[in-house]
């Protein structure tokens, strides 16, 4: 069946089941970073303002949403849950939202599947995720907030199992009573959340809990036979010396290296992901490593551990958690970005918070990183196509795309240019910098040698207002290219308000060829950019006054001495799926 019909089938049998609303009444618990203004949270949104929800997308009808929670596949349908707000639009009343997709881009809301109802979850459902244990039986583990203080809550580890296996949209889930499954013996009791999907070898599950030890960093490992009685390793997993409290530890293999397809849980890899959320710099680290079976501890490569700073995307975007599609044998990727507005505005706009199209993630051919790529099926909401073939760009040079929906767009570009004479050198005292404080130094109107080019989106007719994505490149004094890719929110509005950071990540690639790519999606509040087919991913959001809507504009440009060539360029106007 065709997929839009068939989702479509799926909302009409689905206006019949009567959504049962929770009634939780939170107490202003305060989350390790949610500063919650109590007077807030359970603000219902009385009007939910349209101009910059994002068209394609996954946000719920209104409210407040974060992480990530339990992808997964299950007889038909991709499943995916996050933590919701169903009262406001700002962190509060913890339940998880649940919505089910043929696609991953169709999605058709169902009612909350686990809100707080026992005394192991009294204060909250908070993050968790699934495995899929012999004989295709789902299960959640999640954390439980047992008591509010101390803040941001009493944690343990629960799990819940579907009420009714042969129902397809798994709306029913059970907490056995013999739940909490974790307590916090010996570890933080408020720093002991977000268990991983599992993963079994040796004759045992194995699980992550992510925690903290004043400022270490710790990523515990349980193993259990039977799912229900754990046992904490001797060693951490994983534990970092003053990066604090961690989230959301996910863990993983890899297919050898360039290789697309992705692997189960408890497949062995050639290789090994561990990421892990950093509560206190808000953004995560992802390493690439060995898996010692013996010890039950990942080692990360020289090349790709701390050091490295590896990030999945350099911009917005947080708590990320992967899972694997068994139909399309690929591992994907979920992260969540929040508002960059102010309270008051998401408290106006009656909703905060959405989640990043899902990407395909696999290892570069160098070993070193991974690659990420948005899932193949957005690609069926691309509607009218603009395509420009080898177009110079001079210094200076603006060009625009015309004739597409700038505001809801997907933008594909190849630049070559034909010589390195024009690069700048890179500035020794560069070295201390971050690739972030680089793009603040260096935006898109410092004029340089190679770059900066890229393009301009959400633009305004005049220019008052533009998100500049871009590269530039810069030679070390020991004679390699460095390339810095940045998503420049500075100029994106004319609301002195907003928070406008600029993003950015360097891109480690070969420049034999004299050519970079660039893909962005652009969806009226979010501008997220893959540079060089997914080596270095970027998130921007932004709320432009003028550029909205129809009076959206995008451009290419190039603002560096050396002319840079459009070489290939495809846009689309990317339609709306059917959004919860
Ligand atoms: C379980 O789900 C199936 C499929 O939706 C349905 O036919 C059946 O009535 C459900 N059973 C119960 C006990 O709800
Ligand atoms: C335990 O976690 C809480 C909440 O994050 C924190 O305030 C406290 O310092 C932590 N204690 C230790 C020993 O790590
Ligand atoms: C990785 O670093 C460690 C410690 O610095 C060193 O002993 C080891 O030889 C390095 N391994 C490789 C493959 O470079
Ligand atoms: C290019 O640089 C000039 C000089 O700083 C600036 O006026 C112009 O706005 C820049 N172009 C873009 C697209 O930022
Ligand atoms: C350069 O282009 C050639 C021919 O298209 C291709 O085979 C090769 O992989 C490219 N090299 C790099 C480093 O991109
Ligand atoms: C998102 O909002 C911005 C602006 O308020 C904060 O600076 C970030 O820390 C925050 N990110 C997360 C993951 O909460």
């Amino acid at each position: 069946m065709d997929l839009q019909i068939q989702s479509k089938l799926i909302r009409v049998l689905l206006c019949c089941i009567p959504i049962i609303f929770n009634t939780f009444n939170g107490n202003g618990v305060v989350m390790a970073s949610h500063k919650v203004n109590p007077n807030y949270q359970s603000v219902s949104a009385v009007k939910v303002k349209q101009v910059y929800r994002t068209a394609f997308h996954f946000q719920p009808k209104q409210h407040w949403i974060n992480d990530p929670n339990a992808p997964m596949y299950y007889k038909g349908l991709y499943h995916f849950f996050c933590q919701y707000n169903p009262k406001g639009a700002v962190w509060g009343n913890i339940v998880w939202a649940h919505s089910v997709s043929t696609d991953m881009i169709n999605w058709i809301s169902l009612k909350p599947a686990l809100v707080p109802s026992k005394w192991f979850d009294k204060y909250g459902c908070w993050s968790g995720s699934a495995t899929i244990l012999p004989g295709e039986k789902p299960v959640i583990l999640y954390t439980g907030v047992i008591k509010e203080k101390p803040e941001p809550g009493y944690q343990v580890q629960n799990y819940a199992i579907p009420a009714n296996y042969s129902d397809p949209y798994l709306q029913e889930w059970v907490k056995p009573d013999n739940n909490p499954i974790l307590k916090p013996v010996q570890v933080n009791i408020s720093s002991f959340r977000d268990p991983s999907t599992a993963w079994y070898n040796n004759g045992h599950w194995k699980m992550l809990v992510g925690s903290r030890h004043y400022s270490r960093g710790i990523a515990y490992l349980y193993r259990s036979k039977d799912f229900v009685r754990w046992t904490r390793a001797r060693h951490p997993f994983n534990e970092k010396l003053g990066t604090g409290m961690w989230e959301c530890p996910d863990f993983y293999p890899l297919s050898s290296q360039g290789q697309r397809n992705g692997l189960d849980a408890s497949a062995s890899g050639t290789k090994y992901v561990f990421k892990v959320s950093l509560d206190e710099t808000r953004n995560e680290c992802y390493m690439i490593g060995e898996y010692d079976l013996v010890q039950d501890r990942f080692h990360p490569d020289n090349t790709s551990g701390w050091t490295a700073g590896l990030r999945y995307d350099y911009g917005n975007f947080y708590a990320s958690k992967t899972f694997f599609d068994p139909i399309k044998k690929r591992r994907i990727l979920w992260g969540w970005a929040n508002e960059s507005s102010t309270k008051d505005e998401d408290v106006a706009k009656g909703w905060a918070g959405i989640q990043l199209i899902p990407r395909m993630v696999w290892l570069d051919p160098s070993g070193k990183q991974l690659l990420q790529w948005p899932i193949r099926e957005l690609e069926t909401l691309r509607g009218k196509k603009k395509n420009l073939k080898n177009v110079k760009l001079n210094k200076g040079d603006i060009m625009e795309i015309k004739g597409i929906t700038a505001a809801q767009a997907d933008v594909d570009v190849t630049f070559t240019f034909s010589s390195f004479s024009k690069v700048e050198p890179y500035d020794k005292k560069w070295e201390k910098f971050s690739p972030q404080d680089l793009c603040g130094i260096n935006g898109a109107t410092v004029q340089g040698g190679l770059g900066p080019f890229g393009i301009l989106a959400l633009a305004s007719k005049n220019l008052e207002e533009y998100t500049p994505v871009f590269f530039r490149i810069f030679k070390t004094h020991d004679k390699n290219y460095k390339v810095l890719m940045c998503s420049d929110a500075t100029p994106s509005s004319t609301n002195p308000n907003e928070y406008k950071p600029s993003f950015g990540g360097f891109v480690d690639m070969d420049l034999t060829n004299k050519t970079l790519c660039l893909r962005s999606l652009i969806d009226h509040s979010v501008v997220e950019s893959f540079g060089e087919g997914g080596k270095t991913v970027i998130t921007s959001r932004v709320y432009p006054e003028l550029a909205v809507y129809g009076d959206a504009h995008l451009h290419v440009f190039n603002n560096g001495s050396e002319t840079i060539t459009v070489e290939r360029l495809n846009a689309w106007s990317i339609n709306a799926p059917i959004m919860n």
